[in-house]
């Protein structure tokens, strides 16, 4: 069997005073464009999941994130065509700062039974009824 790539990536549930879960929509250019995830990113050589998280989530959409707020959950692992994915999946219910898009992405906060309705990447989907079991 030819070697498959390992991709690390790591993703965040940010859930609101109104149980409501934040998710970005990719943006035109890059890959899966136009699906809505949830917020997060690559895991850098040497990086723990949780500072990835802190990173990006600072990157992506604005606010800080300290590690004891933020909570595992549970894994996306997607077989693609070049590559296999493993993504935890955290939850976060506390963070400074309001989030605002800092890369030109849509936002949403989306109510758990409303989740369904958002066309996500094919890694993000198994993690739905995991994530509204906990919302509901
Ligand atoms: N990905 C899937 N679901 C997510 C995230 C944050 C990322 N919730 C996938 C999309 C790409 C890969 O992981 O195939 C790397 O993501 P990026 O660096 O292109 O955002
Ligand atoms: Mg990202």
């Amino acid at each position: 069997m030819a070697d498959i790539k390992l991709t690390l990536v790591v993703a965040c549930a940010l859930v609101d005073a109104d149980k409501r879960v934040l998710l970005a929509q990719r943006p035109e250019g890059k890959a899966l464009a136009g699906l809505w995830e949830f917020p997060g990113g690559k895991i850098e050589p040497g990086e723990r999941p949780e500072q990835t998280l802190i990173r990006e989530l600072h990157e992506e959409i604005g606010i800080t994130v300290s590690e004891p707020c933020l909570a595992p959950l549970t894994f996306a692992s997607h077989a693609y065509e070049t590559f296999h994915l493993l993504m935890p999946l955290y939850i976060c219910r506390r963070w400074e700062g309001m989030a605002v898009a800092r890369e030109g992405q849509n936002l949403a906060w989306v109510r758990a039974g409303k989740l369904r309705d958002y066309p996500m990447p094919p890694a993000d989907i198994p993690l739905l009824p995991h994530l509204i079991d906990l919302l509901l």
